[in-house]
């Protein structure tokens, strides 16, 4: 059976998370995931900076994917991800929490300066330590597409709505599409 493309963005956002690549994501990923984008904003190993991005991560893993693991083996499958996420698209409402999540990790993670949101080159480097399989041009039209009102930064208010319009929307027209680059429709 083909996928919709609301599933291909949802596969995508698994294959980019699955940071060692093992088919899996694990509470490993979210580690190595934070350690990178620590790393990628400059904030020293055991610094107060570094402790936020990785305690953000783990929520993101203890709140936003743990709860997916439906067959209870401390990983999260391809499946078990795509299943429970498409499900979040018959209750929103419930999902705002679990989006606030994602945006503190986001946050947390990119914001070198701590001006609480993501300037293109603090995006730009968090994108190429997280997400090292987008390029350089993915990266630059992804901030472009966030960027909803053109000032170069993106505020907590923009990565929220183009979370929820990458994993909620079918709307191929959603500028949250390019949430983590492109992707064909
Ligand atoms: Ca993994
Ligand atoms: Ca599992
Ligand atoms: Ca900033």
């Amino acid at each position: 059976m083909s996928q919709t493309f609301l599933e291909r963005k949802i596969a995508r956002c698994f294959d980019l998370l699955d940071r060692n690549s093992d088919g899996d994501l694990s509470r490993d990923d979210c580690v190595a995931l934070a350690r990178a984008a620590a790393d990628a904003s400059g904030f020293a190993a055991e610094s107060a900076d570094a402790r936020r991005v990785h305690d953000a991560y783990i929520r993101l893993w203890e709140v936003l994917l743990a709860p997916m693991d439906s067959d209870g083996n401390g990983r999260i499958s391809r499946d078990e991800y795509v299943t429970a996420v498409t499900g979040l698209s018959a209750d929103p409402d419930g999902y705002a929490d679990s989006l606030g999540v994602a945006v503190d990790a986001f946050v947390e993670a990119g914001d070198a300066d701590r001006d609480g949101r993501l300037s293109q080159p603090e995006f730009w480097a968090l994108y190429r330590a997280t997400f090292p399989s987008l390029g350089r041009e993915e990266i630059v039209d992804a901030f472009r597409h966030l960027d909803r009102n053109g000032d170069g930064h993106l505020t907590r208010q923009e990565l929220s709505q183009s979370i929820r319009e990458y994993l909620l929307s079918e709307d191929v027209n959603a500028p949250g599409n390019w949430f983590l680059g492109r992707v064909d429709i």
